[in-house]
Parts: structure tokens; sequence; C-alpha cells
């Protein structure tokens, strides 16, 4: 054989490893329909469940009449609270300290709200069982509003009315729930007051939807002759689901299997535990049947999860030459019927205090009062770490509201005002560690990319057109610096229910060199099973092609708390290179027994071991592994495996600079998104391409929520936005072209350098969009207008201003 043996260029590629625009592994059956989601899920004799759902916001509920249902054909069983009172079950504890009705319990609270659980032979059955339910309602007044919740007599939680203390604290109202405080107040106003200049704005962040494309569901199914319960459900924590579910039940964790197969999506949405999921367990114990549970689209936009619905009253100040001073935060959080916030249990708030964004704030002060009101509960982190999207959307709008007071330019303000290079690791006011950032380098590069002086010029012009007549066209400059923080542990901080962040990684090496591994984390659509592989690839010197990626099955992965907050990477990722460095030290062992030299005098390179000075001595993986299995080796036990539980000394700090430049048409509120420069800063990339996906796809969400996505209740607490009809989700045809861009500041204290990436396109994305429909008007006078920025809003803003 005269093959010339690759290169050392060439053994790199073949890895396919960090750095590497590998195409995703798990697209081939995406694309080809051949996913195994739960609703492909289907067990020998399995039957349906479906809620009797409130139509009322708020109802005492007089009686529930079920005897027609029974007799409809194919119904088995209707459960109502009554029926799980007896297990305790009729109410259930929420991820935020508080507690849910599971089924109506004397009263509904918000419109949707699930009142019975109809179990039939079909779903078509149980939809027939539900029609034929009866219950007798008898209205109570509404509260959709938190300002006037706060004030009124209507006392929505009646089974803690007298109870004056909660999970966060003391509760001021009874439709309170918690005061929630960081930083220094008495300083912070000494700042506000003595200052030259103060902006002082409400800037609201409106309640929206994850809606993933598919949405909440389980099968249930109970194993009465083993005593196994096993639950498919689309958990993006199946470990929390399986604790949670055997705290609640009393079965033993080993009895309790949970598996989240292929998620559509998951944005936040799949984090909490629902009604549907117990009952459905329920269902399947009293009948000895697996129970399907799979909600519509409209069960999902009104029942499980929303997001945001933070009001948000800001004061900043500044001297003349524009140095911030200050920063006060007033947050009245509209958290609906029950407080079922998905936060770490330490921060009802979640990361909101991350607020200071990118800036060198030197005080500043965060109060987040919780208020309970008639809408769905919920308060998820839809593709945020943990209120970081409304944190970073509150600084950016008021950072151009301060701009606008000074009477400067938004991009030198923040210039003016970053945390410099040199400052890091860098403590914030709020107290947060930033671990590592470059914002100035990120911020040249984006202004010089989009010509910002060009387009100013260009802007200008516009304005003196549109004041002469010739156009009806406004320009928008939309800019946003945003600061992420995402990778929740440590343990220290963060725990969900008790338990504490980090997360996991097992390997396995198989004798012919290939591999197997298992994370804590489970992917909705990120692409972990071909990103995953990359780091083991770097770090094992085994071809990403021959390691497979698993998740989501708590039988066989090792204990995680799962995937959301942007923390797979961060945590899970460095899990993985960590039990990847652990098979490299076995293997170097190996080799260097096989090369009979000292382990000190091998080195590893790429996918060998090499002995140091004499590089034509070395064995590959591949020949380590085959001997790990089949060598008696002194000292060291036979197999190649290793497992990793990572606790993240600190968050890593995304970042990025993006800027929008969008078009409005004045007379009919129409915009058009002529350039979206995104500049991300992730640390060290593990796959471009993944990662630009993941920039598009959050770009698109954050397009949809600036600009007409919400979840909008009437004056009586009907849900107006129920339908894709009326929830926004842009198409192809509203989403623009957006140009990625990077510079990479790796984390100091993460294995391979990595920071998440996943949530910061919408952190980023929202400001830069509503700045920019700002930033047309900026020259006519507005200061602050409330999203979404749909068509009629945007007109009514130009009606408003008189154009
Ligand atoms: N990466 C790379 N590099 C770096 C970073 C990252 O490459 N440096 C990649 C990885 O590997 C993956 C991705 O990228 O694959 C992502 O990552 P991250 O950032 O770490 O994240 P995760 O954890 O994995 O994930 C999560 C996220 C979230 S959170 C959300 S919302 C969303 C995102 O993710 N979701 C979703 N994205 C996505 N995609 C899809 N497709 N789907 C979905 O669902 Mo939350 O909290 O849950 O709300």
């Amino acid at each position: 054989n005269d093959q010339a043996p690759p290169t050392r260029e060439q053994r790199v590629a073949g890895l396919k490893g960090l750095g590497c625009s590998r195409k995703r592994v798990e697209d081939a059956r995406f694309t080809q329909g051949k996913g195994n989601y739960v609703d492909d899920v289907k067990l020998p004799g399995m039957i349906f469940g479906d809620f009797v759902r409130s139509p009322y916001a708020h109802a005492r509920v007089k009686a529930i009449h079920t005897e027609e249902a029974l007799k409809v054909p194919g119904v088995l069983a209707v459960l109502t609270a009554k029926d799980l009172e007896p297990l305790s079950l009729h109410w259930m504890p929420t991820l935020a300290g508080d507690k849910q009705m599971v089924l109506a319990d004397g009263k509904v609270l918000f419109q949707g709200q699930e009142v019975a659980f109809v179990v039939a032979t079909d779903r078509y059955a149980a939809a027939d069982g539900i029609a034929a339910v009866e219950v007798e309602y008898e209205e109570l007044p509404v509260l959709t509003d938190p300002f006037e919740a706060l004030k009124s007599d209507v006392v929505l939680r009646e089974d803690i009315a007298d109870q004056t203390e909660g999970a966060h604290g003391a509760r001021r109202h009874h439709n309170h729930i918690f005061l929630w405080e960081e930083g220094d107040e008495a300083a912070t106003t000494q700042a506000i007051e003595s200052a030259e200049v103060v902006a002082e704005e409400m800037v609201y962040y409106h309640r929206t939807h994850p809606c993933p494309l598919e949405t909440c569901g389980c099968v249930a199914s109970m194993d009465k002759v083993n005593g196994k319960l096993t639950v498919y459900g689309t958990f993006q924590a199946p470990h929390v689901v399986r604790t949670v579910a055997s705290l609640l039940s009393g079965i033993e964790e080993h009895n309790i299997r949970v598996i989240s197969p292929d998620i559509g999506g998951g944005f936040g949405n799949k984090v909490g535990v629902y009604p549907g999921y117990i009952c459905s367990i329920v269902a399947s114990i009293v009948t000895g049947k697996p129970v399907k549970w799979i909600e519509n689209r409209m069960d999902n936009l009104m029942a499980t999860a929303f997001a945001r619905d933070y009001w948000m009253k800001g004061k900043i100040s500044a001297t003349r030459d524009g140095k911030i001073t200050g920063l006060h935060c007033q947050v009245t959080a509209d958290h609906g019927a029950f407080d079922a916030c998905a936060d770490p249990t330490k921060f009802p708030a979640g990361f909101f205090h991350i607020c200071t964004g990118s800036y060198d704030i030197p005080v500043a002060y965060v109060g987040v009062d919780g208020v309970y009101t008639n809408k769905a509960p919920g308060g998820v982190a839809y593709r945020c770490s943990f209120r970081v999207t409304e944190a970073a959307y509150f600084i950016e709008r008021m950072i151009e509201v301060l701009a606008i007071e000074l009477g400067m330019d938004a991009a030198e303000l923040r210039a003016k005002n970053f945390i410099r290079a040199d400052q890091f690791p860098y403590t914030s006011a709020l107290g947060w560690e930033y671990d590592s950032g470059d914002y100035h380098t990120a911020w040249d590069k984006a202004l010089k990319a989009v010509d910002y002086e060009g387009l100013r010029r260009e802007q200008a012009e516009r304005v003196e057109a549109f004041k002469r007549g010739e156009t009806r066209k406004l320009l928008g400059i939309g800019l946003t610096h945003f600061t992420e923080i995402v990778g929740a542990g440590p343990v220290k901080n963060c725990d969900i229910l008790g338990m504490g962040m980090f997360d996991s990684c097992e390997i396995r090496v198989h004798p012919t060199g290939s591999a197997i591994a298992r994370l804590g984390t489970i992917s909705q659509g990120q692409g972990h099973a071909t990103t995953f592989a990359q780091i083991l690839a770097s770090e094992i010197g085994i071809p990403a092609d021959s390691i497979t990626i698993e998740e989501g099955d708590t039988d066989t992965a090792p204990y995680g708390l799962g995937t959301y907050g942007s923390r797979s990477t961060p945590v899970a990722g460095a899990a993985t290179a960590m039990a990847g460095r652990k098979i490299r030290a076995k293997a170097q062992m190996i080799a260097a027994y096989l090369l009979e030299v000292h382990d000190d005098d091998v080195e590893f390179d790429v996918d060998r071991f090499v002995v140091k000075g004499a590089p034509e001595r070395f064995k590959t993986m591949a020949e380590i592994a085959y001997a790990a299995y089949n060598q008696a080796i002194p000292g060291v036990e036979p197999g190649l495996e290793a497992v990793s539980y990572y606790d993240p000394p600190n968050m890593t700090y995304p970042f990025g600079a993006y800027i929008c430049v969008m078009e409005i048409d004045v007379d009919t509120g129409v915009h058009e998104i002529r350039q979206f420069y995104a500049l991300d800063d992730c640390g060290t990339r593990i796959n471009p391409m993944v990662i630009e996906g993941q920039v598009h796809g959050g770009l698109t969400e954050a397009l949809a929520i600036a600009m007409g996505q919400e979840i909008a209740y009437d004056e009586i607490g009907n849900h107006k936005t129920a339908t894709f009809m009326d929830f926004f989700i842009p198409t192809a045809w509203e989403t623009p072209t957006y140009t990625t861009d990077h510079t990479e500041t790796p984390s100091p204290h993460h294995p391979i350098g990595a920071k998440g990436v996943g949530e910061s396109p919408n952190v980023g994305g929202v400001p830069a969009f509503s700045n920019a429909v700002h930033d047309a008007f900026r020259a006519f006078g507005l200061r602050q207008a409330h999203m979404p920025h749909d068509q009629w809003r945007v007109w009514k803003i130009a009606h408003d201003l008189g154009l």
C-alpha cells in the first residue's frame, strides 16, 4: 500500500471536531418525516385523556355533572378535583414555591383552566365526553390588570388569602405574591437625585408565548404487574420530572422511567409541570392502561405557560457628557393565577438583575413585585435565561431614552459606558460576576460593518425629505448591545425545587474505537447529537461520526437538570469535555504501557498518543480502545468509560452587537427590514453552522415578539389570541435576511471556553427591532411606544405624532 499516511491537518479535519461546520446528524430523520415525537408513541391498549376547560376567567364552580359524559360511547372515566383529593393531587407544587390547582377546586382563575379530565378510548370520544360534562359556574369579578389587582378588594387566591408570608417573603396585599429586591436603593436614589441628567420611562414587555410547533403532551403507562411507571413526554428536564413524579406519587424513583423522545421545539414551554401530566399518570394508574394527552394549539396558547408580562419603571441618570451614574428599576410582574414561573428557586425574578446590561453602572437597584391576576400561569424563559430578555429590553430602551434626554448619539452613548475589556472579570452593581467580554471591539466591528455614519447621514436626509413632503417613509436604525448570562448553576446559587443545577456526561468507548456518550440534557432541535460529538472528537481523538450522542431517557442517561437557559453548552458541554479528559488520562496510561515508556513520556496528538521526541512511535485511540478491553494491563482496570458531573464555577456571559435598519411607511404602519446585522460572541464556537442556525431562529422569534406576537386578554379575561389567526408566527414572507458575524472571547472558566448562544438572538433581537421602530420616529419626538409594533400600533404612533 503506497498511500501516504494522512497529514496532521487531514487527521484533524477527519475528526470533525471543534470549529467544524459539521452537518446535523439528526436532520436525516427530521427532514424525512422519521422523527419520533410523543404523539408518534402508540402503546398497545392506549387510551386518551383531555380536559374540560373553563370558559370563564374567574368563577365559582358550583357543581360538575359527569353522568351524561359517562354515558357517551367510549368514555371510560371523568376525573375531577374530588377524585384527586384523596391522593393529595388536586393541587400541585409549582417551580416557584407556590401551588397550583391540577383540576378546578371550588373556583376557576383563568380562561382555559383545567376543570375535569375525560378519559376515553380515543381523542374523538374524549371530545364528545367533554361536550357532555356540565359545569355550573357563578361568575366573579375579573382582574386582568396587575396594578388594579394590587388595589382591588377581589380576592383571587382564597386558599392563601390570610397568608402574609409567601415563598419569597412578605405579601402586602391578598393579590400580591412577593417583593424581591437587589442592589442598594438608598445609594441609587441618591445618585439619581443628584445627577445632572435623568431619564425616566415605563417600559412594558408584553405577555407572549413560546408556542413550539409541537405542543405539550405525554403518554403515561403504569405497569401494575411490575410496579413500573413509564412516562413519555415533551420534557425539557426529564430527570427533574422523574424526581418530582416520585415525590408526588410516592412511587420509588427507580420504578419511574421518563423518556423525552424527539421534541419539536421547547423554548421554555416544556420546562414546567402541567396538570396534563398528573392527570395522565393518575388515569393510567386507575385504568391500568397507557394514557395519552396531547394539547391542541388553543390549549397550548391558553393554558401551558406564558412569557414576559413585565411592567418596568426605570430611571437612569448620567453626567451631562453621558457617563451613566445610576439605574433604578421597579417591576410589576403579572404572574397570572398561580406563581408557576420557571426560575431557579432563589431568583423569583430569574436573572432580571442582569439589567445593568453591558454598561459600567456604579449603583443600581431592582425591585420586582409579583402579582396575581386572572390569566394563565407560567412565566417561562421563552428563549431567554430566566427574564434576561426583559432585562436586555429594559436597559436597551433606557439607553435610547437617555440618549434622547442628552441629545446624544445612542451608539456613542453606549461606547462611552461599556465595561472595558480590562475590567473583566467584572462585578456588576447588582452582584453578577461577568466572566469575560470585549464589548468595544464587537461594537466597532458592527458599526463599521453597516457603515453607521453613512446610515445616520441617510436618515437625516430622509427626515428632511419627509418634512418637504417628498416621501412618506421613515428610516429607523435599531441599535443593541446585549449581555446574556447563561449556564445555570453553580449549584451553590441555583437549584430547581432543591435540586442543584449541575449537569453530566457519561462516555463509553467501544473496543473497536467508536463511542456512545449520554448527557443529562435534552435537545429540542438544537442539534446536540451533532455538536456534543464534536467536543468529544477534539478531546478524545475519535471522529465525531463514530460517536453516538444519546439524551432524554432517565433509565440510561446520567442525572442532569435538562436543557433551557442556554445551559447545555456551558454545563453539559463542560461535563462532556471533562469526561473526555478522564478517558484521555486512562488512554495515556494504556498507551504508555503499550509503547513501553513512562506515562509522562507520551503526549496526546489529535487522535493518538505519541512518544515525546519520537513521533513515529504512537498508538492511535482505536488501538488504545481495543487494548483497553482485550489486553491485561498491570494496574489498569479493563474498559474505557468515564462519567463527569460538572458544577460550573460561574455562569458564562455571551454578548452581541445587533443593528436593524428598518423602513416604515407612516400611512400604513407597514415596515420593511432592509438590513439586520447580528454579531454574536459566544466564546469558543463548536459548530459555526449550528450557531448561525440558532441565530437565524432566535432572531425570527425576536421579530415575532417585537412586531406582532402577543397573548392578549379582554377586560373580562377572554383570551383574544389563542389561534394562529391571531397569534403572529412569522413565515418566510415576513422573515428578513440576516447577516451574521462574530468575535470570539472564550470563557476563562469553561473547559473549552464555550458560552451558550441559543437564546442570545432573542435577547438581543427584540430591542434591536423595537429600537429601530422607535428610532424612526425619534426626530418627531417619540420616546416610548409599547410592543408589539404591529401595523396598527405603528400607524397609531405616526398618527399621534401628527405625521
Ligand atoms: N453551540 C455551539 N457553540 C457554542 C455554543 C453553542 O456550537 N459556543 C451550539 C450547541 O452545541 C447547541 C446549540 O448551539 O447545539 C445551542 O447551544 P446552547 O446555547 O448551549 O443552548 P442549549 O442549552 O443547547 O439549548 C437551549 C436553547 C433555549 S433555552 C431555547 S429557548 C431555544 C434555543 O436553545 N430552544 C430551541 N434554540 C432552539 N433551537 C431549536 N431548534 N429548538 C428549540 O426549541 Mo429556553 O430557557 O428553553 O426558553
